[in-house]
């Protein structure tokens, strides 16, 4: 489907380095070694409420991944699904009483242009889930003949016994697993499944439930399995980086990893899994179910969207935090410290600061301190003619916040 239109990004003198970045799979920081095109695939959005900070702080750190792979000189391909049939989303439509198509087609719209607002590069397939489908069922006739996957009362299960790569991803206890899967959409107790942590690939027809034709009888996809078949079909196997926020290191990336290498008979299927931190309102995680939320749309109502992204910045991806009101604030009077900065005549050195910065931004996208780089080029005097333009280029560049 449509994606949404990206700023340009200015081109700087030289190149950066490769960022490394930590890969949850490996428990560790890592070079990325990307060919000449870069591939990430980002999970999307189950659009079924607004685009919360939450889901902006994740979409911002892959976005400055995005931009370091750019800087570096590599192109990027970048995929992104939307989950726009699941659980969820049928039980919002139905408790709203609005058709599910239609709230997803407008939560889809909302987080276009807030992703748009924000100055997030968008990805070069944006694929609804209603438009692969037909993806995710090759996909699991795939899995069939690989003897990977079971009938259960109509559904399809895929068998973990058949995975020789499961726990990879995550490296977590059984115990944990089987945890995360019960919060997470898994099903555990069903009866009849050969291990609780068997997961569903195909869910035969609910009554009252959309359903698509399949040879396993009519049903629509489970949730894993979506985003395996859209970033095989998209990117291939060995692909750069699989990314999303920490809540999905388990069960959803770790199960969508061993779809893809049954499937293909590769390993690894994604060469990288970042993860971004939490945002948290009031001690608990940002979520829709928990309704914590505060909406990205009446943040940038209110306040400059540079000054929203500025606020997610000023915290590392990695980090879980909590959201509170004065870091718009202190956000706000940030911006307004960098636009008269890159208003002067003259400045300290723009090369030192590009290298700085660069130099932050490649070591795990460290975006608090290339701000604090920033911050203290703002602050100094300096008769740099070129380095009002350069520092305003490069932060648009690399940090996406566009000073003019
Ligand atoms: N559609 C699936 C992925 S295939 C999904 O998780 N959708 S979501 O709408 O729940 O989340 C979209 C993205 O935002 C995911 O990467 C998720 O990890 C991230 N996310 C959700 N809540 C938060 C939060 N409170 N803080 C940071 N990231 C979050
Ligand atoms: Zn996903």
């Amino acid at each position: 489907m449509r994606s949404w239109s990206g700023p340009n990004v200015p081109r700087l003198p030289g190149t950066g380095a490769l960022p490394n970045v930590f890969d949850t799979a490996a428990r560790s920081r890592r070079p990325t070694a990307p060919g000449p095109t870069a591939r990430m695939y980002v999970c999307g959005i189950t659009p079924y409420d607004a685009t919360h900070l939450g889901h902006a702080n994740t979409y911002l750190a892959f976005d400055l991944l995005n931009r370091a792979w750019r800087d570096a000189g590599h192109e990027v391909r970048y995929t992104q699904n939307a989950t726009d049939v699941d659980d969820p989303l049928l039980e919002r439509a139905a408790r709203d009483g609005v058709d599910w198509r239609e709230l997803a087609t407008r939560e889809i719209d909302l987080f276009r242009s807030d992703m748009q607002a924000l100055r997030i590069l968008p990805p070069d397939d944006y694929v609804a889930v209603t438009e692969a489908v037909g993806l995710v069922v090759e996909l699991i006739e795939r899995l069939v003949e690989r003897g990977a996957a079971y009938r259960l009362d109509g559904d399809v299960y895929f068998s973990m016994a058949a995975a020789p790569k499961f726990g990879a991803v995550s490296g977590y206890s059984p115990e944990t697993m089987l945890e995360l899967f019960a919060e997470r959409g898994g099903d555990p107790d069903r009866p009849g499944k050969r291990d609780p942590l068997d997961w569903i690939l195909w869910l035969a027809e609910r009554p009252g439930e959309p359903s698509w034709p399949s040879p396993f009888g009519p049903g629509r996809p489970g949730w894993h399995v979506e985003c395996t078949a859209i970033a095989l079909r998209n990117l291939g196997s060995g692909f750069d980086v699989s990314g999303g926020g920490s809540d999905l290191i388990f069960p959803h990336h770790e199960m969508g990893a061993c779809e893809g290498h049954v499937a293909t008979g590769e390993w690894p299927f994604a060469r990288a899994y970042v993860h971004a931190g939490m945002v948290a309102l009031d001690g608990e995680k940002m979520s829709k179910s928990r309704g914590n939320l505060v909406f990205v749309s009446r943040l940038r109502a209110a306040h400059d969207p540079m000054a929203v992204r500025l606020a997610l910045l000023a915290h590392h991806y990695r980090a879980d935090w909590e959201w509170t009101h004065d870091q718009i604030e202190a956000a706000e009077a940030r911006l307004a410290r960098w636009r008269a900065a890159v208003a002067r005549d003259a400045g300290p050195s723009g090369a030192a600061l590009l290298e700085r910065v660069r130099e932050r931004m490649t070591d795990d996208l460290d975006a608090p301190g290339a701000l604090a780089a920033f911050d203290a080029w703002a602050a100094a005097e300096g008769d740099d003619p070129g380095a009002p333009a350069l520092a305003a280029d490069l932060a648009d560049a690399l940090l996406g916040v566009d000073l003019r």
